[in-house]
């Protein structure tokens, strides 16, 4: 059962529908905000150039240093009476990127974050409980009026506030949670604290997402909570939430609405588009947005993409999960490392807790890598062993081998009650402390 007729739609009325929306999107970028006449004019690009959804490679990239170059509404294609909200990224470093929304446009994400909701599963006679954090983020609002929109009762708890959540899990019967993976563990190990058993909560799905995740970790969470976890990925300078996710069927996939958004995925180096099923950089256009047009805008977050009927019937085109991004790419002695590999790896042994920690340093010009794990409460064997199991399996998948791996106890690395999690800390040129 979908939410709305167009998630089955056929390919080919689909790409009717993205050819008209392109043309019109391409148009109000042009004639309303300079900077994309600019980079139009730049690149040998008229509006009347784009005639077909398959002419999308013809226009120009949006990098995030656009965003932050033309702070705070360079980008805006609306004058600010017809700009009825705004949300800030604010990401790790430097100048926050500024998002805006129209009526119409509060309207489409209402509608792809009730699609979202109930291909997730979710339906009217359900309690949502939302732990993504209200305000400018865009979890806490996207997930509210998405919630409203398909008819739930929406608990707007936000992020934090770990004892009310327990209760309110309790009390209230919630059937859903809306929040990070990193906060799904937290709230996990809170109930536990509690003497609560998940398994006499009425919740069955937690819906994860604005973070990276494994698909360990998502076991970790799944068995943790007694749920099914969910994966939903958006991003602010999109929509916010409600870009795509996995259907409840199938979990094979990311559902990306593709009437409202138009994926490409690109080879980070070079800028070439990829084929299907190749693995590299999501690069999305919006079709409908008013307020803030954006054209082929280079996430960073690296997937595939797969055109093939999902079995639960719908037609819109599945990404894989995003377990990282081309900028977490850590360069240690040379080697590759994403700090997944070294999560996937990790999780794998049930002697180890899912909390970690990667240490970067430079000594005399040379790097190191250091590694915290948490041992699983119910472990009670040889750490060195572990230590030296970790340490092989590290190597076998990584070209490079950490320098120390400290295996505390459970409960010692601090955990994120708000926020995105951060595990890697990069002490090499002092940028981070
Ligand atoms: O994180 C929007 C969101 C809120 C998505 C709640 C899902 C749930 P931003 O703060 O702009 O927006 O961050 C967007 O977060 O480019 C990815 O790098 C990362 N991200 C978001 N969802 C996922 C996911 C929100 N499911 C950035 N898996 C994106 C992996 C994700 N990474």
């Amino acid at each position: 059962m979908v939410y709305d007729e167009i998630e089955r739609a056929s390919r080919e009325e689909l790409a009717d529908l993205q050819s008209d929306r392109l043309a019109w999107t391409v148009k109000r970028a042009y004639e309303d905000v300079p900077f994309y006449r600019d980079a139009l004019d730049d690149a040998d690009v008229t509006p009347d150039d784009i005639e077909s959804v398959a002419d999308v490679d013809r226009l120009p990239f949006t990098t995030k240093e656009d965003f932050r170059d033309q702070y705070p509404d360079g980008l805006f294609a609306v004058p600010r009476a017809e700009v009825v909200r705004v949300h800030a990224s604010s990401g790790t470093t430097g100048t926050p990127k500024i998002v805006a929304y129209t009526d119409a446009d509060l309207a489409t994400w209402r509608e792809v974050m009730a699609r979202s909701l109930h291909a997730a599963g979710v339906r009217p006679e359900d309690t949502l409980q939302n732990a993504y954090g209200y305000g400018l983020f865009t979890g806490g609002l996207g997930f509210h009026d998405g919630g409203e929109e398909l008819g739930t009762t929406v608990i707007p708890i936000g992020g934090g506030n770990t004892d009310r959540q327990v209760d309110f899990l309790a009390d209230l019967g919630s059937d859903v949670l809306a929040c990070t993976p990193s906060y799904s563990l937290y709230l996990a190990e809170a109930i536990e604290a509690r003497g609560v058993d998940p398994a006499d909560l009425d919740l069955s799905v937690v819906t994860i997402g604005a973070e990276p995740f494994t698909d360990p970790m998502r076991a970790e969470i799944e068995a943790a909570l007694d749920v099914t976890a969910i994966d939903v990925y958006g991003l602010s300078e999109i929509i916010g939430p409600g870009v795509s996710i996995e259907c409840a069927d199938a979990q094979d996939g990311l559902h990306l609405w593709e009437d409202h958004f138009l994926p490409e995925v690109i080879d980070p180096e070079t800028g070439d588009v990829l084929d299907e099923g190749e693995e590299g950089e999501l690069v999305l256009t919006t079709l409908t947005k008013e307020a803030l047009p954006v054209l082929r805008y280079r996430t960073g977050d690296i997937t595939s993409l797969n055109y093939d009927e999902c079995d639960c019937g719908r037609t819109c085109v599945r990404m894989g999960n995003v377990t990282g991004r081309a900028d977490d790419l850590l360069i240690v002695r040379g080697a590759n490392v994403y700090p997944s590999q070294i999560e996937a790896v990790v999780l794998e042994s049930d002697a180890v807790a899912p909390h970690y920690r990667i240490d970067l340093r430079r000594e005399e010009a040379l790097d190191t890598m250091d590694l915290t794990v948490e041992c699983h409460d119910e472990f009670d064997g040889d750490t060195e062993e572990l230590r030296e199991r970790l340490r092989d399996r590290i190597e076998s998948v990584l070209a490079v081998s950490p320098d120390s791996i400290d295996l505390v106890s459970p409960g010692t690395i601090e955990r994120t009650t708000a926020g995105k999690v951060k595990r890697v800390y990069d002490h090499r040129d002092d940028r981070e402390n």
